[in-house]
């Protein structure tokens, strides 16, 4: 697991050189703009049940099959560990977030996923659906101009969605 730093610092070391120019640039922006970095992290942490509850409810409006009889989310059990998965996911999003930095998702959440999906019957496309419906809110939350400082977080949420897009592409 790797952090923005730690990266940038593995990757010069596997060349046997200082920290370039580049490196040293793209850092100082990152911290420059912690604050946006951990005031996202908060925001998508402190709604972390909304987000996921309502990217479900959505999914099974769309995707109705899954709960009916028979279903993939049928049945309590079904139905929490959909749920969970969801929630596992978001949760490995905001570490890659606050890390600025994808290895924690894929080392610790996506690796194998697909063919836990694949072996478990679960269809990985409607997983993906979901990661998509809360990405949409996540952003949504974490963009509010409100009660916040102002400034501009572009950058920062397009990163933010390809955490998600990284998620969706890993099980779909
Ligand atoms: C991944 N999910 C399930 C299982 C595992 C995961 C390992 C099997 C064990 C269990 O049931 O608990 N676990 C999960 C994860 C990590 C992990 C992401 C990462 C670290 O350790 N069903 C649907 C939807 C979808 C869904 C499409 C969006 O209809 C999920 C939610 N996951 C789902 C379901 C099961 C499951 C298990 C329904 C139970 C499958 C079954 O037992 O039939």
């Amino acid at each position: 697991m790797l952090d923005a730093f730690a990266k940038v610092v593995a990757q010069a070391d596997s060349r046997g050189e200082f920290l370039s120019t580049e490196q040293f640039d793209a850092l100082s922006g990152l911290v420059r703009d912690g604050n946006k970095r951990l005031d996202t992290v908060n925001r998508i942490t402190s709604n972390a049940s909304t987000i996921v509850t309502n990217a479900a409810r959505a999914l099974f409006e769309e995707q109705p099959q899954l709960i009916a009889p028979g279903g993939n989310a049928y049945t309590n059990r079904r139905m929490a560990a959909c749920l969970r998965d969801m929630e596992i996911i978001l949760r490995y999003v905001t570490y890659a977030v606050m890390a600025g930095d994808a290895s924690v998702l894929d080392d610790r959440c996506l690796n194998g996923l697909r063919e836990t999906y694949q072996a478990l019957g679960t269809p990985g496309s409607s997983v993906a659906v979901g990661v998509q419906k809360m990405k949409e809110a996540a952003v949504k939350i974490a963009n509010d101009p409100n009660g916040i400082t102002q400034g501009d977080c572009s950058q920062l949420m397009s990163e933010v969605a390809s955490y998600f897009d990284r998620a969706a592409a890993a099980v779909a």
